[in-house]
Parts: C-alpha cells; structure tokens; sequence
C-alpha cells in the first residue's frame, strides 16, 4: 500500500532493524522501544488490523504467532517470557494501520495495561 509506513520497510524503501524475514512475515526493532526488548512482527501482505483479516488469512496469522514463539525463542527468553500485543484501531492505540504485533520482553509488566 502507497502510503503504509509498515509496506515501505516490506520493500526496503525505508530502513529499518530487521531480524527475522521470511516469505510472508517480517521482525524488525520498534523505533520508539518501551522495553529492553521491543520487536514489531508483521505480515508482509497490507492488513489494516484483525477486523479487516479473513478466513483467508487464517495460515498467515497463525504462522505470525509461530513466528513470535521462535523469536522469543531464539532470544533466550523461554524462562522469563514475553508479552505479544496487537492495537487494533483508535482505543487500543493504533498508529500504523498495517496489522502488528508488539514482542515486548526485558522487564516485568503489569497488568491491566494503561
Ligand atoms: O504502534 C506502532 C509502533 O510502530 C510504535 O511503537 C512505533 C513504531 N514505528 C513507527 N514507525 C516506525 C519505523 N519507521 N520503524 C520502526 N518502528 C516504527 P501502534 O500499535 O500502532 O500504536
């Protein structure tokens, strides 16, 4: 989408810390981080935000949470964990409109969020 910040980094006309990439999913550092470990994962296809995803993205977004699963993995965060949130439109705190989820670690949490 011409416009999506999120499909520029997708097609490398912005830069961005990347991580993970694979054919439908990319893993890059947020810009603003609110944790020692703050990673955006995204599907490389535009979706706005859950209510806009179909059926057929079922195996896309299934796949986007294996893949959050891995990462943690492969930071080393099996013992203390990791919390992985998506803002879905204006309430949640939604910014970009292309789907995301936040891979938050490094510290403890609280909850309920703010
Ligand atoms: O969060 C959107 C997130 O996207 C927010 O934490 C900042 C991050 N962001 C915005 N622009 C960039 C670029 N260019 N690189 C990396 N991270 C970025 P939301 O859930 O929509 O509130």
């Amino acid at each position: 989408m011409q416009d999506c910040i999120f499909c520029k980094i997708v097609n490398r006309e912005i830069p961005a810390k990347v991580v993970y990439e694979d054919e439908k999913v990319l893993v890059f550092h947020d810009i603003n981080p609110v944790a020692p470990i703050h990673l955006l994962l995204i599907p490389k296809q535009h979706i706005p935000h859950l209510l806009a995803a179909d059926e057929v993205d079922e195996a896309l977004l299934g796949h986007l949470q294996l893949v959050a699963g891995r990462v943690a993995k492969d930071l080393g965060l099996e013992e203390k964990g990791f919390r992985l949130v998506t803002n879905n439109l204006k309430d949640a705190g939604q910014v970009v409109f292309h789907l995301h989820y936040h891979l938050l670690a490094g510290r403890p949490f609280g909850w309920p969020p703010g």
